[in-house]
């Protein structure tokens, strides 16, 4: 995929130019990863659920063991990923940023730890992490390991058949109580510091990066405009239009592992 030369330079003028940066990532962050994106068919066994069905309160209520089992399956699948070109340029990235007396901060919807494991810290994990459990009822934070993929959990799908009946473990704290997944579920509110750090980060920075989210979940979504508002420049990197791109200031037709090197290096 070929971004136009111009609008490549305008980007590469603007983070040059830039001494506040904050990177807002998406789903299409990790892709290249090979971490399927939510606007990507379920795959196998999953096809028949939507995340937007299963990612709710009230589907774990219903079915405890499925969507504990999705979120087994889906943790085990991040661990079998690697961090593609694109985290590891913001980690770069991010280092020299500092050493220059700026900064490079990312926040992020994804529940994954590919950021992490790329270099960079994450300054908020809007959407919580696939990794950080409590309990439902009391909500005492558990320690838990979903494992990995090696336990044969992503084998056949009679493996994963298996898996889907395995039910949430019992709260150590209050032990009546059953585990969830650290996760932000479609109808919860997003953790108040994390969305307060965001916003305060694109208030006070000079360019953001919007670099493979669809833009439609929200608050997550209203972040590049709070940027635009303060008077800051939007360079989004999609390799399809979203609702942000006539907004942007330059809206580059890539990918992640593609334009992030290009762009930060
Ligand atoms: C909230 C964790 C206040 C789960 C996620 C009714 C009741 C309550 C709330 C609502 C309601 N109706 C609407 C709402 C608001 C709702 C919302 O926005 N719904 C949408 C569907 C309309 N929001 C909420 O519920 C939020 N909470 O509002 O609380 C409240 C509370 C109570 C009552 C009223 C209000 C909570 C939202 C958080 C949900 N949890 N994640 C899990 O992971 O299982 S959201 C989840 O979906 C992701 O985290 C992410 O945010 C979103 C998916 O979007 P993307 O990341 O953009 O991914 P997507 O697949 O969509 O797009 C990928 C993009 O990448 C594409 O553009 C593609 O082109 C691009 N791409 C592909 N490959 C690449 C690439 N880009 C670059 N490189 C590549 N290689």
């Amino acid at each position: 995929m070929t971004v136009a030369s111009g609008l490549l330079h305008t980007a590469r003028k603007l983070t040059e130019d830039a001494t506040r940066v904050v990177v807002l990532s998406g789903a299409g962050m990790s892709a290249e990863s090979g971490v399927p994106t939510f606007r990507d068919a379920q795959t196998g066994l999953w096809e028949r659920y939507s995340p937007e069905q299963l990612a709710t309160e009230e589907a774990f209520r219903a079915e405890p063991d499925l969507v504990w089992s999705w979120y087994l399956w889906r943790a085990r699948m991040v661990r079998a990923c690697e961090p593609n070109a694109g985290h590891r340029a913001l980690g770069v990235a991010q280092h020299r940023c500092a050493e220059r007396g700026g900064s490079l901060q990312v926040v992020t919807q994804n529940v994954d730890d590919l950021h992490e494991r790329g270099g960079a810290e994450v300054l908020a994990h809007l959407h919580g992490s696939l990794f950080e459990y409590r309990c439902a009822d009391c909500d005492a934070p558990a320690e838990f390991d979903p494992g990995t993929a090696e336990a044969g959990h992503m084998g056949t799908e009679e493996d994963l058949e298996k898996m889907l009946r395995t039910p949430p473990p019992i709260c150590s704290q209050c032990a009546h109580g059953t585990l969830r997944p650290g996760i932000v579920w479609f109808g919860e509110m997003l953790p108040m510091d994390a969305f307060s750090s965001a916003q305060t980060a694109v208030e006070q920075c000079d360019l953001a990066l919007v670099v493979g989210t669809s833009g439609l979940v929200q608050p997550a979504a209203s972040l590049p405009y709070r940027a635009l508002g303060s008077g800051a420049a939007v360079v989004e990197i999609n390799p399809e239009a979203t609702p942000l791109s006539d907004d942007a200031t330059v809206t580059l037709r890539g990918t992640a592992a593609e334009l992030l090197p290009e762009l930060l290096l």
